[in-house]
C-alpha cells in the first residue's frame, strides 16, 4: 500500500476510508449499484469530512467533540474489571434491550432524578451510544408526511434522521438577543420567539426535536422556556425526543431541568443520555432511551432489528460506573459534580484566549463546546474564493486546518441550508481537551494574530 510520508497506517486507512473507496470494489463495480431512494440527499456528513480533515493533517484538535483526558479510574477499572470476569456470560450475547445490571441501575438512577419509578425491563432501552437511540426514535415513531420541528441550530444527525424515516423537518431559529453594552454574549442570550414557535405546530407535526444542554451553542434551556415547549407539546398532543447528552455539563450553577419531569411530558417525551458524554469515554458507544413503554416499544422493534444489543462488557462497565455514581449523588467526590467544575475552567481558559485575539465568544452554559465569531479576528487570513456552495465558515475552517494546523468546526454545519449563509460567521470549539491542548491552540492564535497582512 502506497502511503503518504508521515502518516501512520491508522491515519493512512482513516484518509483512505474517508475518501469512500472501499479498498475491496473496483469503481466500475459501484457505479452499477443503484442506491435506495432513503439515502439519496442524506450521503454528506461533516464528522466524515472534518475528522478526515484533522487527521489529514497535524493539528491541535478543537473540533470533534471527544475530551482527550482519560475516563477516570473508577470508569476505567470498572471496564477492566468487567473484561476480566471469568464468568463467561460477560463475554457473550446479553438481554436485546439491555443488559440487566445496566438497565436496572439506569432505572434507579434516572427514576430518582426524574421523580418517579422507571421499570428497567420497560421504560430503559440500551443503544450503541446516544446516535442509536436517536435513529430507532426517527424509525421508530415517525412516518411517511409527518413533520417533526428541530431547534437550529442542531446536532446535525436530526435533519437527516428525519428524512430517512419519510419525515419532513420544520425548522424553529433560536435568534441571538441584543447584548445590551456586554462585551461577552452568552448562550443564554440565543431565545425562540414564541409566536414564531406555536406557528411552526400543525396538524401533520408529529414530534419536537429538543437538545439541551444544545450542541453546538451550549445553551441550557430555562424552566420557563422548557414549560413553553412543554404546554405547546401537550396543547398540540405531539411527541419531544430530548437529546440530553451533556446533561452533566452545566455551567455557572445554571441547572439542567429534564422537559419529561414537567406535568403532562412523561407520557410523550423519549429522553436520550450517553455514557460516553457521562463518564468522558465517548468510544464506549453505550446510550439509552428513557420513556413510556407505549413509545419504547416501536424503539425497541428498530432496535431488534438492525443492531439487536450493544457490546455486552461496556454495558457492564457502564452499569459498575453508574452505581458507584448512584452511591455519591450530588456530593462533592461524585465524578459528575467534578467534571463540569473542570470544563467550566477549561471554558473559561479559552473564552480568555479567543477574546484576546478578537474572535469573539458567545459564552457556553453548558456542554464540551462554545462558538465564536470570527468577523472581527484580528489576523491576516486570505481571501478565500467565493462559494455559492460552500460557507465561509466552512472554508475558513479548512484554510485554518491546513495552514495553522488548528482545527475546529463550521457552525454553518449545524443549520439547514436556507439559514447556513446567515449563521456563516461562527466556528465551533470543543474545550473538552487537556490544558496543554488548550494552551497549544492559544499559541497558534496568539501568533497567528500577530502576523502583518502577507506574512
Ligand atoms: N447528541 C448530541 C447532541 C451529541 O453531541 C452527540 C455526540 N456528538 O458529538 C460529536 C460532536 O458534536 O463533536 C450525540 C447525540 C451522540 O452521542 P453518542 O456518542 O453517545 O452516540
Amino acid at each position: 500500500m502506497l502511503r503518504r510520508p508521515g502518516l501512520s497506517l491508522t491515519r493512512e486507512l482513516l484518509r483512505r476510508n474517508n475518501l469512500g473507496f472501499p479498498l475491496c470494489y473496483s469503481k466500475a463495480k459501484m457505479s452499477a449499484v443503484s442506491k435506495a431512494r432513503r439515502v439519496e440527499g442524506v450521503d454528506k456528513n461533516i464528522w466524515v469530512e472534518f475528522v478526515k480533515l484533522a487527521a489529514t493533517y497535524k493539528t491541535v484538535n478543537l473540533g470533534q467533540g471527544f475530551p482527550n483526558f482519560p475516563p477516570p479510574d473508577f470508569v476505567r477499572e470498572a471496564f477492566v474489571e468487567a473484561i476480566s470476569e471469568k464468568d463467561t456470560l460477560i463475554h457473550q450475547y446479553t438481554r436485546a434491550f439491555g443488559h440487566p445490571p445496566l438497565v436496572t441501575i439506569v432505572a434507579k438512577f434516572f427514576g430518582k432524578l426524574l421523580g418517579r419509578e422507571l421499570d428497567p425491563l420497560s421504560n430503559v432501552l440500551v443503544t450503541v451510544g446516544a446516535y442509536e437511540a436517536l435513529f430507532c426514535c426517527f424509525q421508530g415513531l415517525v412516518d411517511d408526511g409527518d413533520e417533526v420541528i428541530i431547534i437550529e441550530p442542531y446536532f446535525d444527525c436530526y435533519e437527516p434522521m428525519v428524512k430517512m424515516a419519510g419525515g419532513t423537518p420544520v425548522f424553529i431559529p433560536l435568534r441571538p438577543k441584543s447584548a445590551e453594552g456586554r462585551t461577552l454574549t452568552s448562550s443564554g442570550d440565543w431565545q425562540l420567539d414564541p409566536e414564531e414557535l406555536e406557528a411552526k405546530f400543525t396538524k401533520r407535526t408529529k414530534a419536537i426535536v429538543l437538545n439541551s444542554p444544545n450542541n453546538p451553542l451550549g445553551k441550557v434551556f430555562s424552566r420557563k422556556e422548557l414549560e413553553l415547549i412543554a404546554g405547546l407539546c401537550v396543547k398540540h398532543n405531539i411527541l419531544c425526543f430530548s437529546d440530553e447528552v451533556y446533561e452533566w455539563l452545566v455551567y455557572d450553577g445554571n441547572k439542567h431541568v429534564r422537559i419529561a419531569s414537567l406535568p403532562g411530558m412523561w407520557d410523550r417525551t423519549v429522553t436520550i443520555g450517553s455514557a460516553g458524554k457521562t463518564f468522558s469515554a465517548t468510544g464506549w458507544k453505550v446510550g439509552w432511551a428513557l420513556g413510556p413503554d407505549d413509545l419504547l416499544t416501536h424503539l425497541r422493534t428498530v432496535h431488534q432489528n438492525s443492531v439487536y444489543h450493544c457490546a455486552t462488557a461496556a454495558q457492564e462497565a457502564v452499569a459498575r460506573a453508574l452505581q458507584t455514581e448512584f452511591q455519591r449523588m450530588e456530593k462533592p467526590e461524585s465524578y459528575l459534580v467534578q467534571l463540569p467544575k473542570e470544563l467550566q475552567q477549561k471554558r473559561d481558559r479559552l473564552v480568555n484566549c479567543l477574546s484576546a485575539v478578537g474572535m469573539k465568544p458567545v459564552i457556553p452554559e453548558g456542554t464540551y463546546f462554545l462558538i465564536a465569531d470570527i468577523s472581527e479576528f484580528k489576523a491576516p487570513v486570505p481571501d478565500l474564493q467565493k462559494s455559492d456552495e460552500e460557507p465561509y465558515d466552512s472554508r475558513f475552517v479548512k484554510w485554518m486546518i491546513k495552514n495553522k494546523g488548528l482545527a475546529a468546526i463550521p457552525v454553518s454545519a449545524f443549520y439547514s441550508t436556507p439559514q447556513k449563509k446567515n449563521f456563516d460567521r461562527f466556528i465551533r470549539f470543543c474545550f473538552a481537551k487537556e490544558n496543554a491542548t488548550l494552551d497549544a491552540a492559544a499559541d497558534i492564535l496568539q501568533q497567528w494574530s500577530q502576523m502583518k497582512p502577507g506574512q
